[in-house]
């Protein structure tokens, strides 16, 4: 962490900065600041800074002006039994977190959450980062894997593309996300997702299982304001449902789009879903209405295994696989049991019918 220090105390100066002049004029910002600092008193100093954050805050920083990459897709390439090439990029794209209200997101890929990736337990991943942002350093962290973070979790400068090696031995439902400092800005502003590493021997489950979801639960706030990311609470919580299969649906973390357009099973079915609460900063009381939870495996190992459970918590990051029986056709809300984040936005709907297909008939909400 330490390296990254004098990044956080330029931070303001250097991001309305372009990439060429960067590296030059570091040192000079850094002196301008501590010459500011040595001249005013406290007080002074105070009001300055407050003005600058006031002025700053919830505003979309310059280079990103007018800036809307479009969603590039991930890229997953089995290139040995046991490795895998992973390319993704860092970008910034306009993501509808509300109806009608748009967040110039930090992303992976175009996407917030990030791109699902999925690989198997024993893989050794080759990562590759292509970082599209023109002004500001991003990173990956894996929770997925055992690696040194000062050498593998470094920063990729604007533009340029780094790529980085390491085991994924362990199964389970991991989150991913930016580790550049400050990293409550990167994950806030919408750099997170998951990464599934497939047990090698699967669950013992697997051959009771009709349907498969992926959902990931995240926070927004006040858009690129650090105050309010460090002290204030969100603004909507939300879920979204990854692809784990060519066909399947893959959307952005929105307060809508699964009310609107709910999961759906049959009649009958068992329903499994990875689920992952990616932050960054609340936990997740994950529960089901109308059902509970046959087998649940905490982070996604088949070891940890617990039965019959109502709700399961997500810590910040936490996953888990969770199984249950949909017994029979109506609108099963999905939710965090934690409702003042449900007003926010935090359910989703699992309709069940008949013949597994949408009725378009009305849904229960929460
Ligand atoms: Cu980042």
């Amino acid at each position: 962490m330490a390296n990254t220090l004098p990044y956080l105390k330029t931070y303001g100066v250097i991001k309305m900065l372009n990439k060429v002049n960067r590296r030059l004029v570091t040192g000079l910002s850094l002196s301008a600041v501590l010459l500011l600092s040595a001249c005013a008193s406290p007080t002074q100093n105070e009001n300055v800074e407050k003005v600058n954050a006031e002025e700053v805050k919830t505003e979309v920083i310059k280079p990103h002006l007018g800036l809307n990459q479009e969603p590039i897709p991930l890229k997953v390439e089995r290139v040995g039994e046991n490795e895998v090439n992973v390319e993704m990029t860092a970008q910034i794209t306009d993501i509808e977190i509300d109806k009608g209200e748009m967040y110039k997101a930090w992303t992976f890929n175009g996407e917030v959450p990030g791109p699902l990736v999925v690989v198997e337990e024993g893989d050794v991943i080759n990562f590759t980062m292509k970082n599209m942002d023109p002004a500001i350093p991003h990173s990956m962290d894996f929770h997925a894997v055992r690696t040194s973070p000062s050498k593998n979790f470094t920063n990729v400068e604007p533009d340029e593309t780094g790529t980085f090696t390491y085991p994924a031995d362990n199964p389970g439902v991991f989150m991913y996300h930016c580790g550049t400092a400050p990293i409550l800005s990167h994950i806030a502003n919408g750099m997170h997702g998951v990464i599934i590493v497939k047990p090698k021997d699967g669950y013992p489950t697997d051959d009771q299982i009709d349907k498969e979801f992926v959902m990931i639960q995240n926070e927004w706030y006040n858009y690129n304001d650090l105050e309010d990311f460090t002290n204030g609470s969100p603004k909507h919580v939300v879920f979204s449902t990854k692809a784990l299969k060519e066909d399947d649906r893959n959307t952005n973390g929105d307060t809508f789009t699964l009310k609107d357009e709910p999961l759906l099973a049959k009649e009958g079915d068992r329903v499994r879903i990875y689920i992952n609460n990616v932050g960054p900063n609340e936990v997740s009381s994950f529960h089901v209405v109308g059902t509970m939870f046959d087998y649940v495996y905490e982070d996604g190992n088949p070891n940890n295994v617990l039965e019959g459970m109502q709700t399961i918590m997500l810590p910040a990051s936490g996953g888990a696989v969770v199984e249950f029986e949909v017994v029979e056709e109506g609108s099963y809300p999905i939710v965090t049991h934690q409702f003042n984040h449900v007003q926010k936005g935090a359910s989703a709907i699992l309709k069940v019918t008949k013949d597994g297909l949408d009725d378009e008939k009305a849904t229960m909400s929460h």
